[in-house]
C-alpha cells in the first residue's frame, strides 16, 4: 500500500525491465479503476478539501463509486450555513458520473443521517443504501458501511469525543490556515491532525479497538472482508482473517480506496499523487528544455 503512482518518464516504458513503480490503468488521462471507496468529506464545512478532491474526481475513473458517509455534514450546516462554490461543484461531478452510467452508491453516515430516510430510493442515478455488499473481481465478498454503527460497541464513544473535542477543531482549522500558506510558498499539502493524530496515545488505542470491533462484526457476517470510513484514518489490513479496509477522509487525510481491475486493493493518498504529478510535469519540463 501507499505505492505512489505516476506517469513514467519518456524512455521509462522502452526500457521495459524498469518496474519500480508500477503503472496505473489509463484511459486518456484518468485513470481507471474497478471500484472507489470515498467518505467523510464533511461539505458544509470549512474543513473539508473539496479542491483536493475535485482533483481526484478529474484524474479517476471507475465502474462503481462508493460514497460511504459523512459526505454532507448536515450537523455542521444546521448550526451554521457554509456552502461554498467549490462543495456545488463536488456535488456536480458526482451527479455527472451517475448520469454518464458509472454506478453511484451512496451509504449515508451519522452527519448526514437525514439521507438514510431515503435508504432503497434512488436520486439521478445514485442509490441510497445503508450498507451493500461488494464482490471484488476475484470473488471476495465485502461488506460496505459508514462505520458509526459499531459506536455502540465501542463503549466510551471515545472517538465521538475526539472528532467533537474542541482541541481537533481547532487544529482543523489550523490545519486549513497552515496549508494555504504552504500553498503559497509552493509546498505541497500536510496533514498536521494526522501527525498529532498518530502522537495521540489515546487516538492510537481508539483506532485499532475501532479496526478490531468493525473486523470482529464483519467475520461473524459471513463476510471475507469489510470497508468503512468514519474514524477519518485510512487503512488496509488484515484482522484475524478479515480484511480490514477505511478509505480514510477528505478533510485532512485526502485519501480513497481503490479496486484495481483484478480487484488488488489500494489507498490513494491524493496529496502525495499530486506531488508525484507536480514532480514528473516539472522533470518532463526540464527534460524538453534540455
Ligand atoms: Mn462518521
Amino acid at each position: 500500500m501507499n505505492a505512489i503512482t505516476r506517469l513514467p518518464f519518456p524512455g521509462e516504458l522502452d526500457e521495459g525491465a524498469d518496474d519500480r513503480f508500477h503503472i496505473p490503468e489509463r484511459e486518456g488521462q484518468r485513470r481507471r479503476y474497478r471500484s472507489i471507496w470515498i467518505s467523510d468529506i464533511h461539505l458544509g464545512t470549512r474543513g473539508c478539501n473539496a479542491a483536493m478532491l475535485i482533483d481526484f474526481l478529474d484524474n479517476v475513473d471507475s465502474d462503481t463509486i462508493y460514497l460511504v458517509g459523512d459526505i454532507i455534514d448536515g450537523w455542521r450546516l444546521k448550526k451554521r450555513f457554509y456552502w461554498p462554490a467549490s462543495h456545488n461543484d463536488v456535488v456536480w461531478r458526482l451527479m455527472k458520473r451517475a448520469k454518464r452510467g458509472t454506478r453511484v452508491v451512496y451509504i449515508p453516515g451519522n452527519h448526514d443521517e437525514m439521507f438514510r430516510q431515503f435508504t432503497g430510493m434512488s436520486f439521478g442515478g445514485v442509490e441510497i443504501r445503508r450498507k451493500a455488499i461488494h464482490t471484488t473481481a476475484d470473488g471476495r465478498k465485502l461488506l460496505v458501511l459508514h462505520g458509526d454503527e459499531f459506536d455502540t460497541i465501542m463503549l466510551a464513544h471515545r472517538w465521538l469525543a475526539f472528532v467533537g473535542d474542541a482541541a481537533y477543531t481547532t487544529l482543523m482549522r489550523l490545519n486549513v490556515v497552515v496549508n494555504a500558506v504552504r500553498q503559497r510558498m509552493g509546498l505541497p499539502y500536510w496533514s498536521l491532525s494526522k501527525m498529532a493524530k498518530h502522537k495521540v496515545k489515546n487516538a492510537v488505542s481508539f483506532i485499532s479497538r475501532f479496526e478490531e470491533v468493525v473486523a470482529h462484526e464483519a467475520g461473524a457476517r459471513g463476510v471475507d472482508g469489510v470497508v468503512c470510513g468514519h474514524i477519518h484514518n485510512a487503512e488496509m489490513r488484515e484482522i484475524a482473517g478479515i480484511e480490514y479496509y477505511n478509505d480514510g477522509d477528505w478533510v485532512e487525510g485526502c485519501t480513497a480506496l481503490v479496486e484495481h481491475g483484478d480487484g488488488r486493493m489500494e489507498v490513494l493518498h491524493w496529496a502525495d499523487e499530486i506531488a508525484a504529478r507536480e514532480r514528473d510535469e516539472r522533470a518532463m519540463q526540464a527534460r524538453m528544455a534540455a
